[in-house]
């Protein structure tokens, strides 16, 4: 039987409409949320991230500012704004997307949020937190992926859990998501030996590798839950894929999130949960 579909672009919906009542109970307290969302320089990709970030504020009801720096815009610069952002009242969430140009110390622009505003979770103070298990903010990936595994309806508590990639903003966080759950994690990276036979154990398969097709049948166990973070453009066609070859890979595994309509909205609806809850903070 081919896989079950986890639709993140509906599953992002239905967050999105909670969140929308839930700051129309906040309006009516006289407090809108504020997200500042900080792009530098002209990468496409994030533009159009930028711009459903935007767009996803305004149907919930969130107050959003952009500040888009041009490309050879100074670390002072970013480091005064984000300051300065820091400072604003209005403003509860900031959020730097990265990729930054190569000229930027991304770390220490990282370093100047004020931890009770990084809706990304990206700070060293907020990274520290959830690998105590402590944590104000989940990073907008790894956080839609839970959602994602919850609606499969699969427990994660005591299954094997493997995470294909070691990124600060995907992998790496990923994986303790994943073992806070109880989840038996291995991750796996450009050294791993044997990375076929290690995925095949996977009984939830996580891929954010960031290569078109790098996931392939023969690397699923049947009726596993496979979770596709990647987000690659084909060169000839254009196409928008992932990093699992979807249509194999969907006669064996048990669910599968697609791309795009997978985890890319889940990550836009956790940005909007985030900015919500730095409300309280
Ligand atoms: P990244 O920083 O480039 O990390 C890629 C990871 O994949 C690295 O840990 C790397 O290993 C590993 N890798 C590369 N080649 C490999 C190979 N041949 N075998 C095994 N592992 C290999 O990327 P990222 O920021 O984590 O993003 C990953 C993908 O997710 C990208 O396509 C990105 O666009 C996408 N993404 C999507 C969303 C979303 O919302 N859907 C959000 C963020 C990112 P090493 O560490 O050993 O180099
Ligand atoms: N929070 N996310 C945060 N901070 C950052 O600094 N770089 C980055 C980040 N990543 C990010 O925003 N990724 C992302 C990726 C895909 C989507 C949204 C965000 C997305 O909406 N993807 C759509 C397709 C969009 C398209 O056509 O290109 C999808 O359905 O997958």
């Amino acid at each position: 039987m081919p896989a079950k579909v986890l639709s993140g672009k509906l599953l992002s919906a239905r967050i999105k409409d909670e969140l929308k009542h839930e700051v129309a109970q906040l309006e009516s307290k006289g407090i809108t949320p504020g997200l500042a969302v900080v792009i530098v320089g002209n990468d496409p990709a994030s533009r159009v991230y930028v711009n459903s970030k935007k767009k996803a504020c305004e149907e919930i009801g969130i107050y959003s500012e952009e500040y888009a720096l041009p490309e050879d815009a100074t670390q002072m610069d970013l480091v005064n704004l984000i300051t300065s952002l820091n400072q604003k009242k209005d403003i509860d969430g900031i959020l730097v997307q990265l990729p930054l140009p190569k000229h930027i110390n991304e770390e220490e622009v990282i370093n100047t949020i004020n931890p009770k505003k990084d809706v990304d979770a990206f700070h060293p103070v907020n990274v520290g937190k959830i690998m105590i298990g402590n944590y104000d903010f989940l990073p907008c990936t790894p956080a839609g992926v839970m959602e994602l595994i919850k609606e499969s309806g699969i427990e994660i508590a005591g299954k094997e859990c493997v995470v294909v990639g070691r990124s600060n903003i995907v992998g790496k966080p990923q994986s303790m998501l994943l073992l806070h759950e109880h989840g038996t994690v291995t991750i796996c990276h450009s050294r791993t030996k044997n990375i076929k036979e290690v995925c095949r154990k996977a009984d939830i398969l996580v891929a954010a590798v960031g290569k078109a097709n790098f996931i392939t049948a023969d690397m699923v166990k049947p009726g596993a839950v496979v979770i596709d973070v990647g987000i690659n453009r084909l060169e000839d066609t254009k196409k928008l894929v992932g990093d699992v070859d979807f249509d194999n890979v969907a006669e064996i595994a048990g669910a599968i999130t697609p791309v795009p309509g997978g985890v890319g909205p889940m990550t836009i609806a956790m940005l909007m949960r985030n900015t919500v809850k730095a409300v309280q903070l």
